[in-house]
Order: structure tokens, then sequence, then C-alpha cells
């Protein structure tokens, strides 16, 4: 199993030429707002001063990179779903999510969130079609599975499972309050870099100078 030993912030962008250039694989994050995406990302990564980096008022809307055990690299995509965002900030958003998926190779599992107790909205199924379309692996995180009981929980899991087209058995559940579902996702992540984590030598990775990729 990964051992989390450190992460650190790399960088923020929105387009392609202000992605940090390196070869980790990046394992992408993304959600409504208000998913729990910062409290996963934390609870993984054993790490608090993360989802401050990414809470840092207008890095909320850019797409943040780190750096975890000179290994490979955590992405948090922004958030969707406000309510108030006007059609040209959207438009943003789309161009922002659509390039990165498009144009990164490095990308190798995608993770997306989604409370366990809604249904999934059109934004959420948009993601999915995105990810078939560019051929990218992704699992389907379901999150704040403490705040419903098990019957209600096998009715949306059964829902979700509907209307993503993702088997149930595949979902993975995870509640931050409950510290569950950490195991489950660096399992998930290890099934698809394990490989790749095995054939590099970390001793020899320099340490990422955060300044370095930011310039
Ligand atoms: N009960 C419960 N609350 C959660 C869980 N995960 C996140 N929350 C709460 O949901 C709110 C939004 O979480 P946050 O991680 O900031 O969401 P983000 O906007 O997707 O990054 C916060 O008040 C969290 O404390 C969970 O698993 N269980
Ligand atoms: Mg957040």
């Amino acid at each position: 199993m990964i051992n989390i030993k450190f992460a650190t912030f790399i960088t923020s962008a929105v387009k392609k030429e202000q992605y940090p250039q390196h070869f980790y694989k990046e394992i992408a994050f993304i959600g409504r707002s208000n998913v729990g995406k910062s409290s996963l990302i934390n609870l993984v990564l054993n790490n608090k001063s993360l989802a401050k980096v990414s809470s840092t008022p207008g890095k909320t809307t850019l797409i943040n990179f780190f750096a975890v055990n000179n290994q490979f690299c955590f992405v948090d995509l922004p958030g969707y779903g406000f309510a108030k965002r006007s059609k040209d900030e959207t438009t943003k958003w789309g161009n922002m999510i659509e390039g990165y998926l498009k144009n990164r190779e490095n990308l190798a599992l995608f993770f997306l969130l989604l409370d366990i107790r809604r249904t999934p909205t059109d934004d959420d199924l948009k993601i999915l079609k995105w990810l078939s379309f560019y051929g990218k692996t992704f699992a389907i995180v379901l999150t704040k599975v403490d705040k419903i009981n098990l019957k209600e929980r096998n009715q949306q899991i059964k829902i979700i499972s509907e209307e993503t087209g993702v088997p149930k058995e595949s979902l993975i559940l995870t509640s931050t309050l409950k510290k569950m579902g950490k195991d489950e996702i660096l399992k998930r992540v290890e099934t698809e870099i394990g490989d790749y984590l095995e054939s590099i030598d970390i001793s020899n990775i320099k340490e990422i100078n955060p300044k370095d990729s930011e310039k």
C-alpha cells in the first residue's frame, strides 16, 4: 500500500503552458463545490495545509498541483455548481477542465466526487461524457456516506450507479467524518500507477522547489 510521507503544493494553472513540467503521473479530483473534495484530499494525504492552499481566494478557480512523496501528483480541479456563476465563468471553467483532460498526458486516474445524497447533476454527467470521450480512466467516489442510513445508502448507490453507468461495486464510499475510504482511494491509485511507482527510484528524484515551477 502506498505510504504517504509528505505532500507539497507545486503550482496553480489555468492553461497548458502553466502546467508544471514534470514526469509525475497525475491523479485528478473534481466535484461540485461543497461535495467534500478538500476534506477528502486532506484525509488521503494526512495534511491539513494542502486544502488551505486550494481554498485560498483565487486558487479555487485554478488547477492546483501537489507533489506526493516526490513520486506522483494530486491535481485539485476547480469545483462547479455555483448557482450564481455567470455564463462566461461557466465557459471558462469548461475550457479549463476540458483543456486539462485533452492535453495532459501525465493524467493517470481521475476521481469524480459525488455527494451520496444527491442525484448526479448535468454538470456531473458532462464530466463523465468528457472522460469517456477522451478515453480517460476514472473512478467515482461517493462522499458524506455518514449522512444517511444504510437503507438510504443502498437506494442512492442504485440511483447513482444507474445514472452514471458505473457498476455499484465500483463506487468508492467515503466519509471524512468517519475516516472512511482512504485505503480504497490509495488502493485504486496503486492499481493504476503501481508499476510506474515501482519503476522509479525515488532516491534519485530531486526535491521539487515550488518556486522553480512558479516562474
Ligand atoms: N458529515 C460529513 N461532512 C463532510 C464530509 N466531507 C466534507 N464534509 C463537510 O462538507 C463541507 C464542504 O467540505 P469541503 O471539503 O470544503 O468541500 P469542497 O468544497 O468540495 O472542497 C464542510 O463543511 C465539510 O466539513 C463527510 O464525509 N461527512
Ligand atoms: Mg475545497
